[in-house]
């Protein structure tokens, strides 16, 4: 099958043909990271641009999001592997930011990896990462932001860890599309990672 084609359903926003298609692909025996890179992540990263470039405005985006979450729920238990848990993890995306797509990708490659993870969702408050962290044990707190105006919410959340003592038992672990490596150095986070396999194996290795 051509993968392809799932990436054009997707950019049309046709959720159940998304979702007809990956799975057709599944029991074509595709491995389900091949799926989710040059199907819905390819069709994905087309709708970006074209967001980008004004060729497409917020409900087209809406319905290739919910084209792109039905299906990559789909591949969700095959790109699962060892089912042992080696942490706890809570994750969000941070206050005034609704995206994630993204976040929803980390969560799934760290639970595939065994690793317990708490969703808080998206418009998290820098206090809500925090109190989770503290009454869920949680040795990962995971940040998520897509917007430059959001992403600066990630350092109130690494100084909300230090103000509640608990900074030397949590890793803080952030990522999305403007944040950068220096952005991690410079605001005291402990990783930055760039896609959602990346922070996976990062997250193990805090774990392990
Ligand atoms: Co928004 N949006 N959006 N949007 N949107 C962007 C981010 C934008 C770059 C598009 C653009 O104009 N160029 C732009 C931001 C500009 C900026 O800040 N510099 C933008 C804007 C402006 C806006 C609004 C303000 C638009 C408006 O209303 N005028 C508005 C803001 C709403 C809000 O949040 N308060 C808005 C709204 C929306 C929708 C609701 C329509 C929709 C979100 C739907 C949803 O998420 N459920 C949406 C979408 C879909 C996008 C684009 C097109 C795609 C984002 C996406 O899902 N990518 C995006 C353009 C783009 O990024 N090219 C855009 C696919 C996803 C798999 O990638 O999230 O980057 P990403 O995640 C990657 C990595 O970044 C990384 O791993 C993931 C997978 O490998 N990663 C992590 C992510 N989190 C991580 C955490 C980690 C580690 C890695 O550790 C914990």
């Amino acid at each position: 099958m051509d993968l392809q084609e799932i990436s054009v359903q997707l950019q049309a926003g046709k959720a159940k043909i998304v979702k007809t298609l990956v799975q057709q692909a599944l029991d074509e025996g595709i491995p389900a990271k091949q799926i989710l890179e040059e199907g819905l992540l390819s069709g994905m990263s087309i709708v970006g641009d074209q967001f980008r470039s004004g060729e497409i405005f917020v409900p087209e985006v809406l319905v290739a999001a919910r084209a792109m979450n039905m299906g990559a729920a789909l591949l969700k238990p095959h790109l699962a592997g060892e089912v042992q848990v080696k942490g706890k993890v809570c994750i969000g995306t941070v206050r005034g930011d609704l995206h994630d797509i993204g976040k929803n990708l980390v969560k799934m490659l760290m639970e595939g990896k065994g690793l317990e993870v708490i969703d808080l969702g998206t418009d998290v408050a820098p206090e809500t990462f925090i109190k989770t962290a503290i009454e869920q044990d949680c040795s990962i707190i995971g940040c998520s932001a897509l917007l430059t105006t959001t992403m600066g919410v990630m350092e109130e959340i690494v100084k909300a860890a230090e103000a509640a003592g608990i900074r030397d038992k949590v890793k803080i672990m952030i990522g999305g599309a403007p944040v950068t490596e220096a952005f991690c150095r410079q605001i005291g986070a402990d990783a930055y990672t760039p896609d959602a396999a990346s922070a996976a194996d990062q997250a193990v290795a805090y774990c392990s």
